[in-house]
């Protein structure tokens, strides 16, 4: 079945194999950083770029959102974290020389590698109805067409407004606030796709909806149980946390139906014995099926109880809700089921069990591998069930830790991005700004889509991000952006967003968080917030990549005026002059953040607060830390399919694509690649190097359909495969989705694989 990759895309997408590697990190990493990096920013910025990522008095770096260790090295970043920043310091640039040259139809045949390749944007470029290229606008008229579509709107919940997790909390408490004071809750979110399954599992159950341990806790813990998740190539300075804590004598159990090269061994570019030789991190590896994490946990519940001694009595009956029901459900759990659904065996499961009751204190870590099920919530709620059985929630060394994405995706969050906000918020906005926030729940992002395909919502805007690439069911996802009237979308980097349009649309080009962002009042700085709910403030040191960029926070205070008008007693004016007035505010509407501008002038940051982390309470329904029983789920695979996973390359940061090579897996100078275990190969006849379709089949009884992708054999877990995102996004059902937290199911998609029609 040898055969050609697809043809049509102008990147050559051929890829070589060369088998998994063991070891992330070390020399050839800083290697790859510096080449990256150089090719887009020359040797000179390369060095003085680099060395201000995640200093004290320099910029947080866009990578990822793990936390600042509080020694930090000369070099505080990690190679994924230097290719992030060189593709926004880049000195590439697309100019509207370069949208006079391409038409909207030809940009929308490129690849999103392409696209991005060409650098940043540097003008407002509009897309008038019917013409068939973006063309200059100055910002006035930008913020007039936008205040014409809105202002026409049968009803403020026709609009959206997307963020991604890249916006500051100065921009994005104004972004929310100027969505709420126009008259909606329409506030749908990268989270919503990501991480969405935690905060919902979380604040059910311990009552916040964010992880309960601190950067120290993972260097006194006993055990790290990092599930779903790997940080070798999109955590990688979490892998430096995990050798430390090794160093102090914890152990790491890891679950991951792939073996990953990060958590194997890991090579600390920053010290002389580990960029050679490495340390083992992982103890005990668990390659689980896709799927089958609840199943798993729950039969360790179910063994502690059996253990006698091994549950902590005094915090069950102190601090939590609802353990007999759950006690019941675990006792329960069925060893030959699970083995099904894990893929595991008894002498695994009995190994892990032996490691657990060991620990004293024990952290759980986890990402989009345990988020993006059907049944996600449930799967998280039984890793709450298992920490709280032994009372590791709410002291050192132990607890929940959902490791964030997007550098302020919980940030964001914190300042009010959230389509079902809480009414103590809406409250607070309400007191402090003088008008009647919306209290009915807005769209997320898979309702958005259906909004829109169904003509329910006319004006789409997106505060950074690739909502066309990032969302589900790709085909229907750009039908229903093309209904829409205007799509307008903040950008740095040009995207496959800004090409599929609706019947206008606008790009605004913002400064990125390595620039320097000048106002009336001065030099501004900006606060993110960590995975680990740290705040610190970040300063943009480069010059800016056009004269005609306006920063997030500007671009949110001159749409408010020019929409709102006098109707608004908001001080936009002011708010853009002085990012610290707008903190000010911030202190007094979010909790936690009291005397903001004084607290972030600590280099270090400070932390939120965190009930169950900080005093053992528990602010859910009950007042408790509740316990909870659901059925045990995974997926149940028909004759000859796959459960076909869909996740990151080693060079990509989600949508943007930095280069054709996945090392740490072996494949270069491609991206349609299948991985699929040899056996299963072997049986469904898939020759390594031959190429095939990904057929995706759901119950809507509509077929998606990949096309041309080389199948690689790779030990991944039985009945699984994996190929990239956003390529595979197609195949994903927009209904596909997590009960309760709507997220998408892109860890779990049903395909069969076809022969491709090209060979
Ligand atoms: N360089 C870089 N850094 C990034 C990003 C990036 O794209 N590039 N993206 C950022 C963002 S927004 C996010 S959310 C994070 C994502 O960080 P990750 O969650 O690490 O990203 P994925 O590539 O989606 O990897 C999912 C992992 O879960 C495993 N997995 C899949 N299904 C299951 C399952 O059912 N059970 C278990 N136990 N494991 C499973 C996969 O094999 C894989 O190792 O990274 C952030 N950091
Ligand atoms: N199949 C599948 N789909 C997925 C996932 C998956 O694992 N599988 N993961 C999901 C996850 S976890 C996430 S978080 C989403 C990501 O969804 P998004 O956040 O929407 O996507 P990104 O690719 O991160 O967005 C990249 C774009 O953001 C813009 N940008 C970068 N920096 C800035 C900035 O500072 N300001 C502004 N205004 N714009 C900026 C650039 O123009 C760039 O092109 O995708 C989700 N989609
Ligand atoms: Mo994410």
């Amino acid at each position: 079945m040898a055969g050609k990759p697809p043809q049509g895309d102008p990147v050559q997408d051929a890829p070589q194999v060369a088998g998994p590697k063991h070891a992330a990190a070390g020399l050839p990493a800083i290697g790859h950083t510096l080449r990256v990096a150089q090719q887009q920013m020359g040797v000179r910025r390369t060095a003085l770029t680099l060395l201000r990522v995640n200093q004290k008095d320099g910029f947080d770096c866009p990578g990822c959102a793990w936390p600042e260790p509080e020694h930090r090295h000369k070099a505080e970043f990690c190679e994924n974290g230097a290719k992030a920043v060189a593709e926004e310091a880049t000195l590439r640039r697309v100019t509207p020389d370069f949208f006079a040259a391409h038409t909207v139809a030809d940009l929308a045949t490129r690849s999103g590698y392409w696209l991005g390749q060409q650098g940043r944007l540097t003008h407002p470029m509009y897309l008038a109805e019917g013409a068939e290229h973006y063309a200059p606008v100055s910002w006035e008229r930008a913020f007039d067409i936008i205040a014409e579509e809105l202002t026409a709107l049968g009803s403020p919940d026709e609009a959206l407004f997307y963020t991604s997790g890249r916006t500051s909390n100065e921009a994005a408490f104004l972004y929310q606030l100027f969505a709420r004071e126009f008259g909606t809750n329409n506030l749908p979110d990268c989270s919503n796709m990501c991480h969405e399954s935690s905060g919902s599992a979380l604040s059910e159950t311990i009552g916040v909806g964010k992880g309960s341990v601190l950067l120290e806790d993972l260097y006194k813990a006993d055990l790290i149980i990092v599930a779903g998740q790997n940080p070798g190539t999109n955590h990688p300075r979490m892998l430096s946390a995990l050798e430390k804590a090794k160093a102090n004598g914890a152990r790491i159990i890891t679950v991951n139906p792939l073996p990953e090269a990060g958590m194997e061994r890991f090579k600390n570019p920053q010290t002389p014995q580990g960029m050679f030789k490495g340390a083992a991190l992982t103890d005990l590896f668990l390659q689980i099926r896709i799927g089958g994490d609840q199943a798993l946990f729950r039969l360790l519940n179910k063994l502690i109880l059996e253990t006698e001694g091994a549950v902590d009595e005094a915090f069950v009956s102190e601090h939590t809700h609802g353990y007999e029901e759950f006690a019941q459900s675990a006792r329960a759990a069925d060893w030959d089921e699970t083995l099904t659904a894990t893929g595991l065996t008894r002498a695994q499961i009995d190994e892990a069990l032996r490691m657990v009751l060991a620990s004293k204190r024990t952290i759980v870590c986890w990402a989009m591998g345990l988020t993006q099920h059907k049944h996600s919530v449930p799967t998280i709620r039984e890793v709450v069930n298992f920490l709280l059985l032994r009372g590791n929630i709410g002291r050192p060394g132990a607890g929940v830790c959902p490791v964030r994405g997007h550098s302020n995706v919980q940030g964001d969050r914190t300042m009010g991005i959230f389509e079902r906000p809480a009414p103590a918020f809406l409250d607070a906005l309400e007191r402090e700004f003088g008008f009647a926030p919306p209290r009915e729940h807005g769209y997320d992002v898979v309702r958005a889509i259906r909004a829109m395909r169904d003509d329910k919502a006319k004006v789409f805007f997106a505060m950074g991000g690739n909502f066309v690439s990032a969302s589900p069911d790709t085909e229907v996802t750009e039908a229903a952006m093309r209904r829409a009237r205007l799509t307008v979308h903040v950008s740095t980097k040009l995207n496959r967003s800004h090409a599929v349009t609706g019947a206008r649309a606008l790009v605004l080009p913002t400064l990125g968080r390595t620039e320097r962002d000048l106002q009336g009042s001065g030099e501004q700085i900006v606060t993110v917030e960590d995975s680990m709910g740290m705040v610190h403030a970040s300063r943009g040191r480069l010059e800016p990549a056009s004269e005609h960029l306006l920063s997030e926070t500007a671009i949110v205070c001159r749409l408010a005026r020019r929409v709102l008008g006098d109707e608004s007693r908001t001080p936009w004016e002011e708010f853009e002059k002085d990012y610290a007035t707008i903190r000010d505010r911030i202190a007094r509407v979010v909790p936690g953040f009291e005397d903001f501008n004084a607290r972030v002038a600590d280099p270090g940051g400070f932390a939120l607060p965190h009930a169950p982390r900080d005093e053992r309470r528990f602010p859910t329904a009950t007042g408790k830390a509740n316990f909870t029983a659901a059925p045990v789920e995974y997926p149940k695979l028909p004759e000859g399919r796959l459960l076909l996973q869909t996740l990151r390359s080693h060079d990509q940061y989600n949508t943007t694509i930095y280069g054709l090579d996945d090392r740490y897996r072996g494949i270069k100078n491609g991206r349609r690649v299948v991985l699929v275990n040899p056996d299963d190969a072997r049986e469904l006849g898939l020759a390594d190097g031959s190429y095939t379709d990904l057929v995706s089949e759901w119950q809507d009884g509509v077929e998606r359909r990949a096309p041309g992708f080389r199948v690689v054999h790779y030990p991944t877990a039985r009945g699984c495969a994996a190929a990239y995102y956003p390529e595979t996004n197609v195949l994903v059902p927009l209904d596909a989705t997590a009960d309760t937290s709507n997220t998408p199911a892109s860890k779990s998609v049903v395909v069969r694989l076809e022969q491709s029609a090209a060979n």
